[in-house]
């Protein structure tokens, strides 16, 4: 029997599955070599702990990694159940209070490695995280999709940002919303437009007016394996806000209160690092669950249902 050992979080209703123990042993890597080893030769640890019937098409999974940086507390790969994301906000905030469950951090700054990078956050002891994220910057403009118009932006993962939305952003309408951001992503595959050195635009961000007026927007999010994200979408809110700067409509450490489609909220701010700017994303986990897995291997599905 295979044993995994994982702490379940969620960030604003957004989960996010640490895996602790169980992994395979891919030596002393980053984790932009963890990840392509992981891709390449154990994907299997994906699929077992993110599929179902173990996990769901939301799970977001983050494997925790021993630093090669000695600054860091600790590296990162995060994955979902179509494969492996650059970055996660949702995830990051999730595997800061993972590490104060495991007794790994106390309140305070760190720093985490991922395969885009070093961020850093704060830890406020309890539920709160302040992260501050990877450089984002808007790529294009004004695009045109279909009948939509939006952006191109960089905040982590690849965004294409619209407010063309055929109706509310609410739970209610999510159907909708699903077939609305499926098709943007469809005809921007169809049409060939990508982000920088064509990578694939693999996150439709919908933006709509709030449902509570302390807060700036409304959002909604499609991930790459079709789910939507319950939370505002850490690396979505950054290039939210890299749009509105490069827009002038948001000012250096000014807040943008973003609420998700099922009305949780980040605050953002950022500051300008040349043409990029650095975002900061604000938002609490709270944990859920500590198990674990078994794969045992008389079972057909142990290793998720793979379609
Ligand atoms: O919070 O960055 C995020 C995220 C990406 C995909 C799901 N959540």
């Amino acid at each position: 029997m295979k044993v995994i050992d994982v702490i379940d979080t969620h960030t604003g209703g957004e989960p996010t599955r640490v895996i602790v123990a169980g992994g395979p042993d891919l030596g002393p890597v980053t984790p932009l070599q963890a990840r392509q080893l992981l891709r390449e030769h154990h994907d299997w640890l994906r699929t077992s702990v993110v599929l179902e019937p173990r996990g769901s098409d939301v799970v977001v999974a983050g494997l925790l990694l021993p630093p090669t940086d000695p600054t860091c507390c600790a590296g990162v790969v995060f994955m979902n159940n179509v494969g492996y994301l650059n970055m996660c906000g949702h995830g990051t905030i999730g595997i800061a209070v993972a590490l104060r469950r495991l007794g790994r951090i106390g309140p305070g700054e760190h720093r985490l490695e991922t395969p885009v990078g070093v961020v850093t956050f704060h830890y406020d002891g309890a539920n709160g995280v302040r992260l501050d994220n990877v450089p984002s910057y808007r790529f294009k403009h004004g695009v045109r999709v279909g009948d939509v118009t939006g952006d191109i932006a960089w905040g982590g993962n690849w965004f294409f940002l619209t407010h063309d939305v055929p109706c509310p952003i609410d739970l209610a309408h999510v159907p909708e919303l699903l077939q609305h951001s499926n098709t943007i992503r469809r005809s921007l595959e169809t049409l060939g437009i990508t982000g920088a050195d064509g990578a694939e635009i693999d996150h439709i961000e919908l933006t709509g007016p709030p449902g509570d007026p302390a807060n700036r927007a409304r959002n909604f999010v499609l991930c790459p394996g079709g789910a939507y994200d319950r939370s505002p979408c850490g690396t979505g809110t950054s290039a939210k806000v890299a749009c509105l700067a490069a827009e002038g409509k948001l000012a250096p450490g000014d807040e943008w209160r973003q609420e998700s489609v099922i009305g949780s909220v980040f605050t953002a701010s950022y500051r300008p690092d040349g043409y990029r700017v650095i975002p900061t994303i604000t938002g609490t986990a709270y944990v859920t669950a500590e198990s674990r897995l078994l794969i045992d291997p008389a079972d057909p599905l142990r290793h998720g249902i793979v379609s």
